[in-house]
């Protein structure tokens, strides 16, 4: 087994919201990829959390009356009862306000300022509020003086702070997208992020005086780091980096850099622009991927709360109780914003694509090779004199591609391999009709063939499938061949024949027909 490290991140989530839809799709997609690289037999590092500080927290919990530790304690657990709740596969869960993490992010920030990178100055320029975002005067004349997020007007702000040199990264930042053209992913989004980094850079003040629910800065304490650069920190902090003699850094210092950082599109500069600047000034390697997906929207328009149209929490968990969860997570992985477009939720589409997908694919298709199995064979799996004619080589390219697309974070496209493999399956089914085969005696040879390369495909698709849907398809491997093939290294599960002739092959049911959940819910 290859022990090659592979790192993945979702952002770190704010605790002044209630987990959602959008929270649950990120962090869904990198729990994909994860399993994905464990099955491979590489060293996984997968890393979420909660952004705690800031004055938006801070209000908050004044408006509850309360503290604004407890608010985020509060909404931290419930986070964290959510991961589990989703079955999601994370090695870590950081919360900024742990002291491991304010530690190392003090101890980074202090190498920044001795090594000139920060220094004090004044700022006088535009600040959204909601976004906690500073605009120069001509980045705010373009967005007509209000939040390009909420609308709001923006406020006149001048304040003392401490500054990154941010202007002085310019060059190697361009550089660095030269020589990386896959950077920021989709290419678009590299493209965008490249536009506006040619307008030019100027310096960013990472400090703030308004609010004190911070980490402080280092050596002047009425300065807090501004929530944004205490929260890309996370990614660093959580492997050791800022406390070279933490077990953290003893354990974990081979999963930086991190292979992806995934992302919503609303964060991307923060992401492809003043984070690698950042650690380009800490003499540090910057991650190696960067992914901007897009929205979830509902019905053509943004969720909001206002609209109703929002999938909370309870929906969600509408949707575990009357399709289950894998086929939630296979909905997400396969039908969600992955690209440049926002991709609309609907009950109506859900419940098609599981249909289709679910019951009518990757159900029918293992059911109706275990129930010939045992009808034909007594639920043994028969001897092959072809040897599997083309389906070797058919799975082989299969899983070649998944990897590739894998590789490049593109899950929608690999779990279509597997999805096509049993399509080609149904296919050779219903050419070759079995059942019709099966009257006849003289050919018991050929039908053993068949319903031997259909069970092979089935299990090899199977093990593709799996990191979309663990429990379903853990439920498929006990049925095509069970614990003999369930614990073996990637190379042998993923290769065609891996089942031994007179291995038992059951007959399932792994994805019920249900009513559309629209139907149920109205009652
Ligand atoms: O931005 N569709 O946290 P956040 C898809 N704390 N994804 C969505 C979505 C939607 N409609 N809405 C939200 C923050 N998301 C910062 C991040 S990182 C160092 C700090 C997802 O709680 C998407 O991943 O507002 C987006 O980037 C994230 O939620 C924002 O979560």
């Amino acid at each position: 087994m290859s022990a090659h490290p592979a790192t993945i991140t979702t952002p770190i989530y704010y605790v002044n919201d209630r987990p959602h839809i959008g929270h649950a799709y990120t962090t869904t997609l990198c729990d994909v990829w994860a399993r994905t690289m464990r099955l491979r037999g590489r060293s996984v590092f997968f890393l979420t959390g909660t952004d705690e500080h800031g004055v938006k927290v801070e209000k908050s919990a004044a408006a509850r009356g309360i503290t604004p530790r407890a608010l985020a304690d509060e909404n931290a657990a419930e986070f964290k009862r959510v991961m589990s709740l989703f079955g999601l596969s994370n090695d870590d869960f950081i919360r900024t306000t742990e002291p491991r993490h304010e530690r190392r992010v003090q101890a980074l920030v202090k190498r920044l300022h001795e090594g000139g990178s920060v220094y004090l100055g004044t700022f006088e320029g535009w600040y959204d509020e909601g976004q906690e975002e500073y605009y120069t005067e001509t980045k705010a004349k373009e967005l007509n003086y209000q939040s390009p997020v909420n609308g709001r007007p923006l406020v006149r702000a001048t304040e003392k702070n401490y500054y990154f040199r941010l202007s002085a990264f310019q060059e190697r930042l361009q550089q660095h997208f030269a020589d990386h053209p896959h950077f920021v992913q989709p290419s678009a989004r590299q493209n965008e992020v490249l536009g506006r980094l040619r307008e030019g850079l100027q310096d960013v003040p990472i400090t703030r005086t308004n609010f004190t629910w911070g980490i402080p800065f280092p050596g002047d304490p009425q300065h807090v780091i501004y929530v944004w650069i205490d929260a890309l920190f996370n990614y660093i902090t959580a492997l050791g980096v800022g406390e070279p003699n933490s077990d953290a850094a003893r354990e974990r210092a081979c999963h930086w850099p991190a292979d992806f950082h995934v992302i919503g599109k609303e964060i991307l500069w923060f992401h492809a622009v003043i984070w690698p600047a950042l650690l380009m000034a800490l003499e540090l390697p910057l991650p190696k991927r960067i992914h901007a997906h897009s929205f979830w929207i509902a019905d053509g328009q943004k969720m909001s709360k206002s609209l109703g149209n929002f999938i909370d929490l309870p929906s969600i968990e509408g949707y575990f109780a009357h399709y289950g969860l894998d086929a939630w997570r296979w909905y997400m992985a396969t039908q969600g914003p992955l690209t440049t477009t926002d991709a609309d939720f609907s009950a109506k589409h859900f419940h098609e694509t599981y249909t289709n997908d679910l019951v009518n694919t990757v159900g029918n298709c293992a059911s109706r090779v275990g129930a010939m199995i045992g009808k034909y064979f007594g639920g043994t799996l028969p001897e092959d004199a072809e040897r599997g004619g083309p389906w070797p080589d058919r799975c082989a390219s299969a899983v070649r591609q998944w990897c590739n697309h894998m590789d490049a974070f593109e899950l929608a496209a690999a779990a279509r391999c597997g999805i096509d493999l049993l399509r080609q399956i149904d296919g050779m089914i219903n050419e070759t009709e079995p059942f019709k085969l099966a009257k006849d005696p003289a050919n018991l040879p050929r039908l053993a063939s068949i319903l031997s390369q259909c069970a092979q495909t089935v299990r090899v698709a199977g093990v593709l499938l799996e990191p979309f849907m663990p429990s379903k398809m853990s439920a498929l491997a006990d049925g095509f061949g069970g614990d003999t093939c369930r614990h073996a290294p990637w190379e042998a599960r993923s290769a065609y024949g891996h089942m031994q002739p007179g291995c038992a092959v059951a007959k399932l049911a792994l994805f019920p027909r249900v009513e559309p959940i629209g139907k149920v819910l109205a009652g």
